[in-house]
């Protein structure tokens, strides 16, 4: 495959500095024709948290609760990281490259209604709404760790069921043996993938079925107890903690059961830096960048990197 890979394509995945993070939001509410000075300047204090945060963003308004149980199994010794920042901050290149801008130009996305597509290696391909799926799935809360390979991290109350869950609904055949998911591909709606044209839209992702039925392995469709804003990939997405966080796709419409391993996004863009598995392992570098710590963005203070991003109880035995 010929991808033509611009000089910019480097930018996102350079570890950005609080600096940086606060030049790059005086840009954009310049840019709206909005002061900076209620911001002050204390967000370029040593290790203080983002005063650019203090706003709400945008696409948190009217979204329907959604109430579900905690499930207590699943702690994480950090708090939970705010909500304006984990929906202020986000990685969805359909959108833009801007992690800033994301929520602005993913607010009126139509994430309802939306069609699922499960195919492939399954007894009995089907499509159906979104909704109808998550009337059939056990929904409940857990509190995660997101470690991006660039990183930051976060910590989010998720809301969604268990991918294992929905690969025994889906019955696969016992063919197959690992899952790929695809996003959206609507340019009309999605700046990015009209103005980022050379990447291989539309977003793709796979896990080795062991992966997909694995405990910690969840979809899903709301955060912070209610439906899910599009900046953080309405109406469904995938979270695996223990993977850097590109392995957690947004916004999908299809599930494809495959008997040989799929490829994924980000290895074919650049295949030397990111590989299929993506486990988190503060002990191999990006070829630009430790992996020993990461950055809490809330607050900005450097965390040391667990193995498996603090997951290894769960997920070591599928790599041994
Ligand atoms: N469809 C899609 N899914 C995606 C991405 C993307 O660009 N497009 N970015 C990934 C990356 S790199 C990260 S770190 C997480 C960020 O999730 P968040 O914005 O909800 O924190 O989403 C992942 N899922
Ligand atoms: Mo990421």
């Amino acid at each position: 495959m010929l991808i033509r890979v611009p000089k910019g394509w480097e930018t996102p995945e350079r570890e950005a500095a609080p600096e940086e993070l606060y030049r790059s939001r005086r840009r954009f509410l310049a840019g709206l024709g909005v002061g900076v000075g209620a911001f002050g300047l204390t967000a370029l204090g040593l290790g203080r948290a983002l005063d650019p945060f203090a706003e709400e963003p945008p696409g948190l308004a009217d979204l329907p609760p959604l109430k579900a149980r905690r499930n207590p199994k699943y702690t994480v010794e950090r708090p939970i990281t705010a909500e304006r920042v984990v929906a202020g901050y986000n990685n969805f290149y359909e959108f833009s490259t801007d992690k800033e801008r994301v929520a602005a130009l993913a607010a009126r996305f139509r994430s309802r209604p939306w069609e699922v597509e499960i195919a492939g290696e399954v007894e009995k391909p089907r499509r159906l709404d979104v909704d109808e799926l998550i009337r059939q799935m056990p929904l409940e809360e857990r509190v995660y760790r997101l470690r991006c390979v660039e990183a930051w991290s976060v910590v989010v109350p998720w809301t969604g069921f268990p991918l294992a869950k929905f690969v025994e609904w889906a019955k696969p055949k016992s063919s197959a043996r690992f899952l790929r998911l695809v996003s959206f591909m609507r340019p009309t709606e999605a700046p990015g993938q009209r103005e980022q044209s050379w990447y291989p839209w539309p977003y793709f992702e796979a896990l080795t079925l062991a992966e997909a039925t694995n405990e910690l392995a969840m979809i899903v469709v709301g955060s912070y107890g209610h439906r899910l804003p599009n900046q953080n990939g309405a109406p469904l997405r995938l979270i695996v903690p223990w993977k850097y966080g590109f392995k957690s796709i947004k916004s999908i419409v299809r599930f494809e059961f495959t008997r040989g391993q799929p490829k994924n996004f980000w290895n074919v863009v650049v295949p030397n830096e990111y590989d299929f598995y993506a486990n988190v392992d503060p002990t191999v570098p990006h070829p630009r960048w430790s992996q020993a710590t990461e950055r809490d963005v809330a607050t900005g203070q450097r965390i040391p990197t667990k193995p498996f991003n603090g997951y290894a109880e769960f997920v070591a035995h599928l790599y041994r």
